[in-house]
């Protein structure tokens, strides 16, 4: 999978060097690409951001960097590949697990990530009209410009792609993956400060053990996220749901 990544603050996603992902870049299971925005800015000091139109707080960035800068990185596609593009955006679409399972099937993403109070407008619809363009917001708060959001959805989603994760069984038992919570995880010693470690993980019944996470499972997110249930399981068992 390639991922292109357009910021002002390309320093940000050296963070993506470290660890599985790193590890995965170096092995070129995935190809990261971080681009400068203000390379594409060509005024003495290189600005990328002008007040609102129309009045108001804060900044906007222009629209001339960005369609420089998207338009360099289309410019590199492979053939028959058509990227999907990404404006990390607190006003796009909730990003779900489900979401990065869909992601993760594409050969190209192009995260776009704006600073201040967006980027203007003309730029989403420009590549809406080329290609396919989402925004996509990580949850209902607010960050001070897409970067962070970016490295959150790039870990989600390229996790998910082949060869990224060393054990794939790891990925199917996590909260999420079926729509629930994950249950609680133990290991040795079996006391510790006088805790016990559940007696029936150590029993080696693996029914029971499964039953028990299951349980587990279903009371957690009955506790923390309701929301995440379907009527069935707020009954009881752990079948299809929302999230599949
Ligand atoms: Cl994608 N961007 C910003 N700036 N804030 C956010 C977000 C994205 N998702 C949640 N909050």
């Amino acid at each position: 999978m390639r991922i292109d990544i357009v910021s002002i603050f390309p320093g940000y996603f050296d963070a993506l060097e470290l660890s599985l992902l790193g590890k995965a870049k170096q092995r070129g299971v995935i190809d990261v690409r971080v681009h400068e925005l203000r390379e594409h800015a060509h005024d003495k000091h290189r600005t990328v951001d002008d007040t609102p139109s129309g009045g108001g707080a804060g900044m906007v960035m222009k629209p001339e960097p960005w369609g420089e800068a998207l338009d360099s990185v289309l410019g590199t596609t492979e053939d028959g590949v058509e990227p999907l593009i990404i404006f990390p955006s607190p006003a796009g679409e909730v990003f779900t697990q489900r979401m990065a399972r869909e992601l993760a099937q594409e050969p190209h993403l192009v995260f776009g990530c704006g600073r201040y109070e967006g980027i203007d407008q003309r730029v989403f619809e420009e590549y809406a009209e080329r290609g396919r363009v989402r925004l996509v917001s990580i949850g209902d708060y607010i960050l001070n410009g897409g970067e962070v959001a970016t490295i959150a959805m790039v870990e989600a989603i390229a996790r998910l792609v082949p060869g990224v994760v060393g054990n794939p069984e790891s990925l199917v038992e996590e909260s999420h993956e079926d729509g629930l919570l994950e249950y609680p995880s133990y290991t040795k010693p079996a006391l510790w400060r006088g805790r016990a470690v559940p007696p029936v993980l150590l029993g080696g019944n693996h029914a029971a053990i499964a039953a028990w996470r299951t349980e587990q499972s279903i009371e957690r997110t009955r506790r923390v996220r309701p929301e995440l249930l379907t009527s069935e399981q707020r009954g009881e068992s752990r079948g299809r749901h929302a999230a599949d």
